[in-house]
């Protein structure tokens, strides 16, 4: 199933939901003042974000005054292209340019990092490319044989220590088996933490430190996974994890748990940090390459 598709069956889901609500409004009726109150409520209900919200609104009433638009179908079409160009930004593609390719993935608590390691693996192991799974959470053995039972499904190799051993030195000697085993791809797990947690930030710049040591550029993609079911509050991860190590894309997890998904725009426009994956399920299969045209159709 395309993306469209999988976004569309996961937004639609709520009556009440967002995509739902937009559908009405751009149904029938004439523009006028009524029509941006609703808009600017609906976008700001859907996790769109109050200042996002308010800018979009300003740029579409803009437009349909240049372009002199009296019916709603064409206002819908000139929305779809100012949220699409929000999320433009979009800088980040499948192919990699450096072997070994290193993506770690960092985020709060129960996020979906595991998850989306083990789906990311799959993504990339069907293409081919020989994949290493680096078991980074050493603090928990669950978390480890988490990601070991996804390592064997996918048939994947995965590299582990005990648990409580340093994740620093994990990840040293993973990259050292990375250039042994000559694997296009390593991607890297690592234990949830809040960005409160002074002593457990500071371990993440150290797994950055090592690792970049051991391998000049290393590692070449940072991503933050959150659970886009927080709605605001994944804005605000996202801003204070920026903070403490440079964060190239998100991969925002359980789209399929929440009726608003605006935030997929919000998180964009405030921050310029591009959305590369979102999660869709449980499953295996369930994480799928962002694309910004094909979300704001899914929208609208
Ligand atoms: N519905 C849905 N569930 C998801 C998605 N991604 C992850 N999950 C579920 O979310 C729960 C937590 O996922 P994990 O991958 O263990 O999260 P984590 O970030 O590794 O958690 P910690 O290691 O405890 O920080 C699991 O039950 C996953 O199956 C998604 O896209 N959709
Ligand atoms: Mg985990």
């Amino acid at each position: 199933m395309s993306l469209i598709n999988h976004l569309k069956k996961s937004l639609v889901r709520s009556k009440s939901g967002f995509v739902s609500r937009l559908d009405d409004l751009f149904g029938s009726g004439e523009i006028n003042e009524a029509f941006y109150e609703e808009l600017e409520d609906i976008l700001v209900s859907g996790d769109v974000g109050v200042q996002t919200s308010l800018k979009l609104v300003d740029q579409l009433k803009e437009e349909i005054k240049s372009q002199k638009v009296k019916d709603r179908d064409e206002a819908k079409n000139i929305l779809l292209q100012l949220i699409t160009e929000i999320m433009d930004s979009s800088g980040i593609t499948l192919e990699h340019d450096q072997q070994p390719f290193v993506i770690l993935l960092v985020g709060v608590n129960g996020s979906g990092k595991t998850t989306s390691a083990a789906k990311l693996a799959n993504i990339y192991r069907q293409k081919k490319n020989n994949v290493l799974l680096v078991a980074g959470d050493t603090y928990r053995a669950a978390a480890i044989d988490q990601l070991e039972t996804w390592a064997g499904r996918i048939d994947v190799d995965l590299i582990k220590q005990e648990p409580g051993s340093d994740p620093s030195a994990l990840f040293f000697d993973a990259m050292n088996a990375a250039k042994a085993r000559n694997v296009d791809l390593v991607i890297g797990d690592t234990a949830g933490r809040l960005h409160s947690k002074h002593n457990l930030m500071e371990e993440l710049s150290k797994i950055h430190r090592v690792i970049s040591r051991n391998m000049p550029g290393a590692p070449h993609q940072v991503l933050l996974v959150v659970d886009a079911t927080t709605g605001q509050n994944a804005v605000a991860q996202a801003r204070n994890f920026n903070q403490s190590l440079p964060i190239d894309g998100l991969i925002l997890t359980k789209l399929d748990g929440t009726a608003r998904g605006g935030i997929v725009i919000n998180i964009q426009d405030e921050l310029k940090i591009p959305v590369c994956y979102v999660g869709i399920g449980e499953k295996i299969d369930d994480l799928v390459p962002f694309s910004p045209e094909d979300f704001a159709r899914a929208l609208l």
